[in-house]
């Protein structure tokens, strides 16, 4: 198949995993064409003579106050499925993306090239359901061939707020088992802590929805207990803040600010055990790869994090800003090597079982193929 894929591509979970369907699809055969306005970047380092990358082009003119990257996108998506023969376009995160892969298909006046799109989210819980959005987010989703969203979770919140009647397919985000484990990856944890010291580990990109302020708060009562490092990867709006109550708590010298990562599985290699306080969260991706690595994770009890991190096996959940809770949890599986190498083993074996890559590119693989056997129901009537 000739498969098209937008998405975001700077750091962020559904960027990663539409990068790594597009490689692993590339594997397997397909010819892939990545359409957005930068390389993604966990491609940069990749070389397949089956992956293409169309750059959007945006208009700059004194006029033009806003750049029109809706535009713009759909013009590149149009020009690609012309030029590349496109049997799929598959856009991940609904905004704008379903409404450019929308607006190219109607350029074209044609319903050949499938359209599908994958909520991860907050195109659905923040940004789709600001009411100047809505009526044109439930449009693209009652418009594309198929829909899928990320965790059960999610698909219900879209049909919750969005009314939707259609069929939504669960998929949810999966993570390349060889690339994230224990055994391969370098190890370097005298880099970080002394002997003796466990690692705890957050990763995200500093945003409020995140509550580093409770990662922090977290970690200040895990290391009172527990001799322990918190490493920090990411960055974003949150960083400054985050420094500054470490600096309060006085707890700095035990709070590593590594920034952005391209390699992430690393660092979770070495990781005792990985925190996500989020107040939002469809899936957690960054869970899921911890758990890929046989780390435990403990986190808040809400969203799709539910479905991913199974409470007193995998990990542990708390409420949302329960902060002793969390650390408390934290700090009894950081005492007990038994329990931590069971969760670990446990959270490892359940990522193997439901969440490996093969088994959910046979899902999307089925519904590309799905969707090409079947005519259009519809001439077109744009
Ligand atoms: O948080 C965001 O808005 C970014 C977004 C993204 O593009 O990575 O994250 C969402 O999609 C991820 C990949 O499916 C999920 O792992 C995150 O849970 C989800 N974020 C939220 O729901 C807040």
């Amino acid at each position: 198949m000739r498969i098209g894929i937008t998405c975001y591509p700077t750091y962020g979970g559904s960027g990663v995993v539409a990068t790594e369907l597009g490689r692993f699809l590339a594997k397997r055969g397909h010819t892939i064409h990545f359409i957005s306005y930068a390389v993604p970047f966990r491609l940069a380092r990749e070389f397949s003579d089956r992956i293409f990358y169309h750059e959007v082009e945006t208009v700059d003119y004194p006029l033009l106050a806003h750049q029109l990257y809706t535009i713009s996108l759909g013009a590149k998506m149009a020009q690609t499925i012309k030029d590349a023969q496109l049997d799929i376009l598959h856009v991940h995160y609904a905004v704008p993306h379903a409404i450019s892969a929308f607006l190219a298909r109607s350029v074209l006046r044609s319903e050949k090239v499938k359209i599908i799109t994958t909520l991860h989210g907050t195109d659905i819980t923040l940004v789709g359901r600001s009411p100047s959005f809505f009526p044109i987010v439930r449009f693209c989703i009652e418009r594309s061939d198929a829909v899928t969203a990320v965790s059960q979770w999610l698909k219900k919140e879209t049909v919750r707020e969005f009314g939707i009647r259609r069929r939504i397919r669960v998929i949810p985000n999966f993570v390349d088992t060889d690339k994230f484990r224990r055994g391969p990856t370098p190890c370097k944890r005298s880099l970080y802590v002394k002997p003796g010291e466990k690692i705890v580990m957050h990763i995200s990109n500093f945003r409020p929805v995140k509550r580093l302020g409770d990662v922090i708060r977290t970690f200040k009562l895990i290391q009172g207990e527990v001799p322990s490092r918190l490493l920090l990867i990411g960055d974003g709006p949150d960083r400054d803040m985050a420094r500054q109550l470490a600096r309060q708590l006085r707890i700095q010298k035990r709070v590593v600010f590594l920034g952005k990562q391209d390699c992430i599985e690393h660092f979770l290699a070495c990781a005792d055990i990985f925190l996500l306080p989020s107040e939002s969260e469809s899936f957690g991706l960054a869970a899921l790869e911890a758990m890929s690595c046989g780390v435990p994770v403990v986190a808040s009890r809400l969203g799709g994090i539910p479905e991913i991190v199974i409470d007193g096996e995998t990990g542990f959940l708390a409420e949302v800003g329960d902060v002793e809770g969390m650390a408390a949890k934290a700090i009894e599986i950081l005492r007990n090597p038994t329990l931590a190498r069971q969760m670990g083993q446990r959270a490892r074996g359940l990522v193997e079982k439901k969440f490996r890559a093969d088994f959910i590119i046979n899902q999307y693989e089925r519904l590309y193929f799905d969707l090409l056997s079947k005519p259009s129901k519809r001439p077109f009537t744009y």
